[in-house]
């Protein structure tokens, strides 16, 4: 499936940094004042796979094509949105239409950066609440109801892993169910003038073992059921693709191309682990590792597919 992802919050929660962290371009204005979003931006996001490069070094293919998440970006959300307070209104048919909320919640301390609520106290966890429920309210009345929702904590850099922002993430999930992770916005985007290797020093340096765009897209996953197979071309094109969990052989082929599912005869599979241990396609066939599937066959999270298709 083609997963969308909308970026919802109060004005100045850090939307837009987190939306150019993930776009690795900064592609929307961020600014320390209110309704700096007018207009929605998009970005089309290549998830990070290292099972899919891994495939590639393998196949040695053309191309390489990661799995991919559509992030929108819009103006924030206040108090009375529905009636149409503020910006953010007019953009809430464009979160109708996402398969999954990510509700950035500002906890960050920055006296430039204005808060709605002006006694805002920054990292506390009453306030965290208060302000999703602002938010959530809006996209009820909004008729935005049921969606799944990853809330975000934009915290402090060096705050990601402390004690009172894991309360504040258990409180969260606890009273709004979904799921909850802390991010650091503004190091994220920062990341974006760095090399790999630099980031994972940085991590390091903070205590932290994965990037959080990683970390949120992953949660994304978890939250819609979703499992990535490959495809690889015979060999042209190493291909990653996302789908729902417990869906068949025939689903995967249309999500390929809907012809695949038209014309499906056959499908070859193998788990990517094992065509990596084996160490080549035409290996893995001869030594009959490579299945015979057909329609009906459930697609698991790592399947490398070949179509067999029909004239
Ligand atoms: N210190 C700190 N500042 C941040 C962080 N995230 C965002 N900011 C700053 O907060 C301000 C607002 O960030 P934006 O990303 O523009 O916020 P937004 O939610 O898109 O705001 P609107 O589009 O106005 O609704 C900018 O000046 C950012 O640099 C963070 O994690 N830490
Ligand atoms: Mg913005």
């Amino acid at each position: 499936m083609a997963l969308s992802v909308g970026i919802v919050g109060l004005p100045n929660a850090g939307k837009s940094t987190l939306f150019n962290a993930l776009a690795a371009r900064r592609l929307a204005e961020t600014a320390p004042r209110p309704f700096t979003t007018i207009d929605p931006h998009e970005a089309v996001v290549g998830i990070g796979d290292e099972k899919l490069e891994k495939l590639s070094e393998l196949v040695k293919p053309e191309k390489t094509v990661p799995a991919s998440v559509t992030f929108i970006d819009i103006a924030g959300l206040v108090k009375g949105a529905h009636k149409g307070e503020g910006l953010g209104n007019q953009f809430l048919a464009k979160i109708r239409e996402v398969d999954a909320i990510v509700h950035a919640v500002r906890t960050f301390t920055n006296p430039e950066v204005s808060h709605q609520n002006l006694s805002y106290q920054p990292g506390s966890q009453e306030q965290a609440l208060e302000d999703i429920e602002i938010v959530n309210l809006e996209l009820e009345l909004g008729e935005i109801k049921g969606k799944p929702t990853i809330y975000v904590l934009n915290v402090d850099e060096g705050k990601i892993k402390d004690d009172s922002i894991n309360q504040i993430i258990k409180e969260i999930k606890k009273k709004f169910g979904g799921e909850a992770l802390a991010i650091s916005a503004k190091l994220e985007e920062e990341f974006i003038d760095l090399e790999p290797e630099e980031r994972k020093e940085y991590l390091k340096e903070l205590g932290v073992e994965e990037g959080g765009l990683n970390r949120l897209i992953k949660k994304a996953y978890e939250l819609l059921g979703l499992i990535t197979f490959y495809t690889i071309k015979g060999g042209k094109e190493v291909h990653a693709w996302s789908l729902e969990e417990g869906r068949t052989a025939l689903d995967a082929a249309g999500e390929v191309h809907t012809d695949f599912a038209k014309n499906f005869i056959k499908a070859e599979v193998i788990n990517v682990g094992e065509l990596l241990l084996t160490g080549s396609w035409k290996e893995a066939k001869e030594k009959g590792k490579v299945r015979l599937e057909g329609r009906d066959y459930i697609v698991q999270d790592g399947d490398v597919i070949e179509f067999k298709i029909g004239a």
